[in-house]
């Protein structure tokens, strides 16, 4: 038999923790990465996958958006968390109809969210009626019909709400954004609010694009990579390639974390023959910044710089850029200059020398990148941090030339695709008029619902369907007591999905699964395999072809299920031809070149060996599209946490085991945390301050401005070696200890990054818990 049987749930009492690692990588990964895909999969569908991820006639990896390389691939163009994405994706485990007859969905809900997407892949639509206690099968034809039916109950269309997670590839998005805004609604929340769109915001005012300006090619190129509020060595491993190619080069790169992440300090690559053996330490500096102090580090190397460019005049500031791209440079330098250094080194927690050295290496470096993902998008000023970072790179001249720019590194293999193909809450007209033009179509104009105000609507009754086009909405999202009240408030919830998860199980009144293929399954119409596209962190489009054979008959494409939705909504006489589309990609991405901008011959460039990088005028000419015609110098007001007496401030942050809400397994072996997970990291002297002793059980408090506290309960302290007043836990367990009105400034961005807490003995109930 080559099936395990599902583990069991979570015993947290199992866990045990040693030193965090030195090193990311190396061969202990291929061993993790080779055991769990035979558990999974079995030896010949492991063999037949991992050959095919990201090769040029493969599949995209599910797992991140990180490129692959436009040269030479190597024969395993993947990770180990990439190989237990696909382990995940291809599981031969199933659930079905008889598996919801015997368990009820309240015998679900009590479930932890690893022990359901333990049981396999998803095999038939399913329905929850009214008042049911157990989800039974539904012919897909009726499960359309209930969805329309609801729809069209609606005494508006902007009482439904369409959510997208970033796995959704670009036909599938370019449809169902279209079938939204037909029905008649912007309500397009999905991943990115709670991900990237402090970054998006950001870079829209700096320089017009809220997309990264470098390619994959540019890392061979710099002189200078910073890399702040990131962990690729758990999220995006195949950059720590990248990174070791940059430093062979002669590239120096600095890390900027509260944390020692291994893979940044030091990394093995396990597909090199010296990575089997030796190492290289990646990171030349590491920054231990505290918890939101990224915004003073950047304002004060601004300062730094200035002063720089007094002693030695016109070798700092790119005069020549300045004068001819950017705006708003004075006000910046003026309050560049201004800016208090002393209150620099108390937010940041690093050193004057610290900051001495950074700065001038980033006045004599010639090509620089700063890369930055979660530690700085989840931050209450995260849009401005992110402002204050392109500031430096403005100063420097660093937009629009080989070896140097913006990198915000992104999560989910396509969300940016998504956003390319419309799925936002407020895509620009000109998007939406090409639409109606292309389609003869009226959209809404008026924005719809980001995923906060999307909760806030469910909650207070004034959205009353949920549509999730994949993604774990309940788990994902904050203030999870009051997510899922507001989901439960709701007169239908569809997910569109792959594996079970706890949206499944906290339901509206009517609830239906609708299962669907993913990135690995073959994919076949009319007797014709089926292809479908994505985009890459940096704006390259390619195919991506699934082969291995569906688990269930019974799957539906995504893009299958929005069209066959949409028949049944609009009926056979609506403008847009979906009985063609669901037939043929092909016809899709005619569309697709029609209506987005840089799309042109979709068709043929997408099928190019490498594909196609999409237009990025300040990256291809040094254009800026902003509200001034050039690249913005943004002033910000200084915002720093400090941590209030007897507090801490406390990340929500992914271990080496997850895949956002889907949990693979209980191992954070970076970090040294093996077999659970409710952990609250901590400085063995915070432990002892408050009173503690490592290993202690606490409960954990969350403060909020309103008065409201928020607990989660039985978490274990670790030592470990975290900034003094900053605590780290996982997501999406500590999910409920965010308000939903904890968002940062400008992106409405939920702040998973800094939520105030204090900690209680954790007291037993009963004789054990
Ligand atoms: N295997 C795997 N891969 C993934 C994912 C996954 O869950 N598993 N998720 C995908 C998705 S959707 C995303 S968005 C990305 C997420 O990728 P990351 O952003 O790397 O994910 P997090 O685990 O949230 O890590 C945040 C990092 O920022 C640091 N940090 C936190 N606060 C601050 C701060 O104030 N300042 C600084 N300088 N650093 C800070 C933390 O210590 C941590 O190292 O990964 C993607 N890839
Ligand atoms: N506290 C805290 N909260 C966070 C974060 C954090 O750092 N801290 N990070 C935020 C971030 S960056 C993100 S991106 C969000 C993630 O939010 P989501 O994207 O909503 O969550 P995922 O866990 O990635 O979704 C997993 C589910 O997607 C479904 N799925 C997987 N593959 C497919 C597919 O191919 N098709 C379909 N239709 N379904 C599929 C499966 O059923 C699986 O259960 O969470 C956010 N929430
Ligand atoms: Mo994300």
């Amino acid at each position: 038999m080559h099936r395990s049987s599902p583990r069991q749930d979570i015993d947290e009492s199992a866990l045990s923790v040693t030193p965090p690692k030195q090193q990311a990588a190396g061969l202990t990964a291929v061993a993790v990465s080779l055991k769990r895909s035979v558990e999974e999969m079995g030896v010949v569908r492991t063999a037949r996958t991992l050959a095919r991820v990201n090769q040029v006639h493969g599949f995209d990896c599910p797992g991140c958006a990180w490129p692959e390389p436009t040269g030479h691939r190597r024969p395993a163009e993947f990770c180990e968390n990439g190989a237990k994405a696909v382990a995940e994706e291809a599981t031969l485990r199933t659930v079905t109809p008889d598996f919801f007859a015997t368990h009820s969905v309240d015998e679900l809900e009590s479930k932890s969210g690893y022990w359901l997407g333990q049981q396999g892949r998803l095999t038939h639509p399913m329905v929850l009626r009214p008042g049911a206690t157990h989800y039974a099968p539904i012919a897909w034809d009726e499960a359309y019909r209930l969805i329309a039916d609801e729809l069209r109950a609606l005494a508006s269309p902007d009482e439904a709400v369409f959510y997208t997670s970033g796995r959704t590839a670009n036909e599938t998005a370019f449809l169902y954004q279209l079938l939204v805004r037909s029905f008649g609604t912007n309500n397009l929340p999905d991943c990115s609010n709670m991900c990237h769109e402090s970054s998006g915001s950001a870079l829209i005012s700096s320089i017009g694009i809220g997309k990264g300006s470098v390619s994959i090619d540019d890392f061979g190129k710099a002189d200078l990579i910073i890399v702040a509020g990131q962990n690729p060595g758990t999220n995006h491993p195949r950059m720590l390639s990248a990174l070791a190619g940059a430093k062979a080069n002669g590239a120096k790169v600095i890390a900027v974390n509260p944390l020692p992440e291994s893979g940044l300090l030091s990394f093995r690559d396990p597909q090199t023959v010296k990575g089997l053996t030796g190492g290289v330490d990646l990171a030349d500096d590491f920054l231990q910044i505290r918890l939101g102090g990224d915004m003073a580090l950047f304002q004060g190397l601004g300062r730094l710089l200035f002063e720089a460019e007094d002693r030695a005049p016109g070798t700092v500031v790119d005069r020549a850029f300045v004068d001819a791209h950017c705006a708003g440079f004075h006000a910046y330098e003026n309050h560049a200059r201004a800016v208090d250094l002393d209150t620099v080194l108390r937010a940041t927690g690093l050193t004057r020398a610290d900051l001495d050295r950074t700065a001038a290496l980033f006045a004599r470096s010639e090509r620089i990148i700063i890369c930055w993902a979660m530690g700085l998008t989840q931050q209450a000023h995260g849009v401005a941090t992110i402002e204050e970072a392109t500031n430096l790179l403005l100063l420097r001249g660093m937009i629009g030339k080989p070896g140097a720019g913006v990198c915000p590194v992104r999560g989910h293999s396509n969300v940016q695709g998504d956003r390319t193909m419309g799925i936002w809450e407020k895509m620009p007209d000109a998007f939406l008029d090409a639409l109606d033009r292309e389609f003869g179509i009226t959209s809404p104009r008026a924005h719809g619902f980001d995923t906060v105000n999307a909760i806030r609507a469910m909650r207070e009754g004034r959205a009353k369907v949920f549509f999730g086009m994949g993604g774990n909405f309940v788990s994902a999202t904050p203030d999870t007591e009051v997510t899922e009240a507001a989901l439960r408030g709701c007169g239908l919830t569809v997910h569109v999905s792959t594996k079970l998860n706890r949206s499944h199980v906290v339901h509206g009144r009517t609830a239906l699964i609708l299962p669907t293929l993913g990135r690995t399954d073959a994919d076949i119409r009319d007797g014709v395999k089926q292809q479908v596209s994505v985009e890459d962190s940096m704006s390259m489009v390619h195919l991506s072809t699934g082969r291995l054979p569906p688990v269930s008959a019974h799957l539906r494409s995504e893009v299958g299920i929005v069209c066959e939705l949409a028949l049944e909504l609009f009926g056979p006489d609506h403008p847009v031809p979906w009985d063609r589309y669901r037939r043929d990609y092909d016809k899709i991405r005619d569309a697709i070149a029609r209506v987005v901008p840089g799309c042109a011959d979709y068709n043929r460039r997408v099928r190019e060996r490498n594909g196609f990088v999409l237009p990025h005028p300040p990256r291809d000419t040094r254009e800026f599209r902003t509200t001034t015609g050039k690249a913005n110098f943004a002033v910000n007001q200084l915002h720093w946490l400090s941590v209030p007496p007897g507090k801490l401030i406390l990340q929500t942050l992914r271990s080496h085991d997850q895949y956002n809400t889907t949990i693979y397994g209980l191992d954070d072996r970076y970090r040294g945390v093996h077999g659970g997970r409710r952990v609250v990291l901590l400085h063995r002297d915070d432990i002892t301050e408050f009173g503690f002793a490592d290993g202690d059980l606490v409960d954990v408090i969350s403060e909020w401005k309103d008065g409201s506290e928020r607990r989660v309960t039985a978490f274990r302290l670790v030592a470990y070696p975290t900034p003094r007043g900053n605590a780290a836990a996982y997501y999406p367990e500590t999910n409920p200890l965010i308000p939903l009105d904890h968002v940062a400034a400008r992106s409405n961005t939920p702040v998973s990054k800094a939520v105030t807490i204090r900690l209680e003995p954790h007291v037993h109930v009963g004789a054990q818990s």
